[in-house]
């Protein structure tokens, strides 16, 4: 995943299935040093990330439940902040749905289904 003023790629995610340990690989691609990001799952029981410009750093997720999980950046980044964040959907484990993701629309657009 990717991260820059003011928006995540993908910001919607779906196919993770309980059960399932989801590692996000989380770049901050801004150019000017002073802009980190955070990354952090609502409900999550680890902390957030802290992102600084060219980093990449890694969270380790184990959902608890089935659902709709948000993420979004805990570290305020521009006037919209508020809005830079995605939904992760967790299907009970050994349903069918595919992993497939998206950005900008709930329509996906990419998987890694065959
Ligand atoms: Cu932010």
């Amino acid at each position: 995943m990717t991260c820059i003023r003011s928006h995540f790629v993908p910001d919607n995610i779906e196919g993770i299935k309980m059960g399932d340990v989801v590692y996000f690989h989380v770049t901050n691609l801004e150019q000017d040093w002073d802009v980190p990001h955070g990354f952090a799952i609502k409900g999550a029981n680890n902390a957030e990330l802290l992102i600084m410009p060219g980093e990449t750093q890694t969270l380790v997720w184990k959902p608890e439940r089935s659902g709709m999980f948000p993420f979004y950046c805990t570290d305020f980044c521009s006037a919209l902040h508020q809005e830079m964040q995605g939904y992760i959907r967790v299907s009970p484990a050994g349903s069918s749905v595919p992993i497939t993701f998206s950005t900008g629309t709930n329509q996906p657009k990419e998987t890694t289904a065959k």
